[in-house]
Formats: structure tokens, C-alpha cells, sequence
């Protein structure tokens, strides 16, 4: 089988990843089955912690038309390389042997302790494998899980919605709104992906959000991340970030570090930090940042409310360097991803 062959499995394995849950402990995961000619035949994805693996979805698909275990050519395509582990579910590697599986093809290796090592099972075991297909793809694509797993903390994103001068409130405080409607739809979408959303204390008693993840009608998404107050300040528990719509916790801590351990314990794999300002600020200084997601609406506002206060940088050769990753128009705003 050519390699652009592989190529485009691997492509349809990535699309199916997508599928599954981007928030959870688990990585998002695809497989597919290439039978002998390299159609597929089978495909699986994972649909969050505790549910098969999608190898083993891929394989239940195949099991349906063909019987069981495989007749010797058949290719399994993973966007991960497989587990060997007894998790919440068992080892994936040893499941494609039993299969009877000849090949399996995956991008990159799985950098847990316990569930590394499904590559040199497979070898031991006679099937063929092969590693780095659609690496840098598959890479960019599961950066959040990886990220969170060799840091052994959540993968941080910080958003904000600002006018093109930055600001993100007028002088009064007013906000409402600065980015328009797809921007704030956009932002909803973002929230449903992560595992938890943090804000201050002082955007808290200031704003009175709800913090919840919403869909165009306004109907809550099923899965809603876990509202986070960081600060010391009491909190009313009239407040509408304590009401019932989603699960909250006041982490009672002013250092960042001090709540990403917090978080840690709790299996966050994604924080979402959407302000305010004191708060996005210390997590730039501290480092602790994966990734911007900027909304910059055409406006101006000027005044001293800006998105981020001191950094600490005193000259231009100290200024922190960016890379835009991503960028589009939301309606007549501009969305910016980028990283450092
Ligand atoms: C997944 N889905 O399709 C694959 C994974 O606790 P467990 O048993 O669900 O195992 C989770 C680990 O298994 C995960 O961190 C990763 O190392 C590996 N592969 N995980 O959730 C999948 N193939
Ligand atoms: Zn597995």
C-alpha cells in the first residue's frame, strides 16, 4: 500500500477523532480498518473515559461483516499509537493481536507511563508497524491532551473578547457587548469543549456571569465545564455562578500554580481562563499559558480598561513573542489563536 494511501486513512481516522468528546480525561481517537485492497471496512471512535477505545470500536464495526478473528492483510489506521494497559478499559495492542490484525499505522506515540509500549507488543507479536503518519497533524490535533499529559497539569487557554485597541470594557465598566454574535457563539463552543472555566473574584462581584456553555438558541449544552472562582474575596451565594445549571468551586488562592494543582487533582485536562485582567495577566507572568484565543471587534474604546495590566516587561527585547496559529473573520470580528 503507498504511503498517501495510509495518508488518507489516517486522514479519515482524524476526522472520526473529532467525533468523540473534546473535553474529558481521554484523548480523542479514531481508527479505521483497511481490508486487503486498502478500502475501509471498519471505523470507531471514542466516545469518552470509560467506553471502548477506538481500536476496539473499529474492531466491533468489522466483526459485523466478516467473521471473527481476521483473515491475515487486514490494516488497522489509530491517530493513537495503541494502549497496553488495563485502564478503565483493557489493552488495545493486545486486542488488535487477538483480532488478528496484520498492520496497524498511528502518528505518535502515546507518552502515558502505564499506556505506552502498545507499538513493541505489537511487533513482539509479528504484526507490522508502522509509526509517523500524519505526525505534525496528529500532533496539533490532540495538543491539548498531550500538552496535559507531559506537563502533568491542564492545558490553559486564555480568551478574551477585546476592540481592536485592546480594551475590554468602556471607562464605566459596560461590556455588552464588545464581540458580536458569532464571536459570543464561538465562545459558548469553546467552553462546551473544555473541562473547567475560570474567573476571578473581581469579574465575579463586578459582572455577575452565569458561566455556562450554550447553544445558538440558548438551550445549555449537555456537558458543561466546571465553573472555577479563583481568589479570596466572599462570594454571595446568590451570585448566578452558583446557581444550578453547572457544578462550581471557589479555590480560595491568588498564585495560578496554586489552582492548576487544584485542578490537577480534579482531572481537569482543559481550563478555559476568561479574566479578568489580574487574573490573565498572572497566568502570562507565571508562564502557564498554552494558548490565546483572542475575538478583536472593530471598535474603539480607549481608557485604562485594558485586557491585560503590567506584565513586567520593561523593553522590547523582553517582549513576549507570539505565533498565530489561527485566524478568520467571525462576522465583522477578527478571531486570533496563537501561542508562544
Ligand atoms: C482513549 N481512547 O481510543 C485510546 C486511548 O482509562 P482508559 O482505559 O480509558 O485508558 C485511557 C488511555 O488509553 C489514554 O490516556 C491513552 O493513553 C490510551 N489510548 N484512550 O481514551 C482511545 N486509544
Ligand atoms: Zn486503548
Amino acid at each position: 500500500m503507498q504511503l498517501k494511501h495510509l495518508e488518507s486513512a489516517m486522514q479519515r481516522s482524524l476526522e472520526l477523532a473529532l467525533l468523540g468528546p473534546a473535553w474529558g480525561v481521554n484523548p480523542q481517537v479514531g481508527a479505521v480498518i483497511l481490508d486487503q485492497e486498502g478500502r475501509i471496512v471498519a471505523e470507531g471512535y471514542h466516545k469518552g473515559a470509560g467506553t471502548a477505545h477506538a481500536e476496539v470500536m473499529a474492531i466491533e464495526d468489522l466483526k459485523r461483516s466478516i467473521s471473527y478473528p481476521f483473515a491475515p492483510g487486514y490494516t488497522a489506521v489509530v491517530t493513537l499509537e495503541p494502549c497496553n494497559h488495563f485502564g478503565r478499559t483493557g489493552p488495545c495492542a493486545q486486542a488488535l493481536i487477538d483480532a488478528g490484525i496484520s498492520r496497524v499505522v498511528f502518528p505518535i506515540k502515546d507518552p502515558g507511563n502505564e499506556s505506552a509500549g502498545g507499538a513493541q507488543r505489537l511487533r513482539d507479536n509479528g504484526v507490522e508497524v508502522i509509526e509517523g503518519v500524519l505526525r505534525e497533524k496528529a500532533k496539533e490535533q490532540a495538543r491539548v491532551w498531550l500538552t496535559a499529559k507531559q506537563l502533568a497539569r491542564p492545558f490553559v487557554t486564555l480568551k478574551w473578547a477585546s476592540s481592536l485597541d485592546g480594551r475590554i470594557a468602556a471607562a464605566d465598566g459596560s461590556s455588552k457587548w464588545i464581540s458580536g454574535e458569532e464571536s459570543r457563539q464561538d465562545a459558548h463552543d469553546l467552553r462546551r469543549d473544555v473541562d473547567a472555566i475560570l474567573v476571578g473574584t473581581g469579574t465575579v462581584l463586578a459582572d455577575d456571569p452565569e458561566l455556562t456553555a450554550r447553544d445558538r438558541t440558548g438551550n445549555y449544552y449537555a456537558h458543561q465545564p466546571l465553573r472555577v472562582v479563583m481568589g479570596e474575596r466572599e462570594i454571595s451565594s446568590d451570585r448566578r455562578i452558583f446557581n444550578d445549571k453547572a457544578a462550581t468551586i471557589q479555590i480560595r488562592a491568588r498564585n495560578p500554580q496554586v489552582v492548576l494543582d487544584e485542578l490537577t487533582k480534579r482531572e481537569v485536562k482543559h481550563l478555559l481562563v476568561e479574566g479578568g485582567s489580574k487574573i490573565v495577566s498572572e497566568f502570562i507572568r507565571n508562564n502557564l499559558v498554552d494558548e490565546f484565543i483572542i475575538y478583536l471587534a472593530p471598535l474603539l474604546l480607549g481608557g485604562p480598561r485594558l485586557a491585560i495590566n503590567d506584565l513586567g516587561i520593561p523593553g522590547m527585547s523582553e517582549a513576549l513573542k507570539l505565533r498565530i496559529t489561527e485566524q478568520k473573520l467571525l462576522g465583522e470580528d477578527l478571531f486570533i489563536r496563537a501561542r508562544r
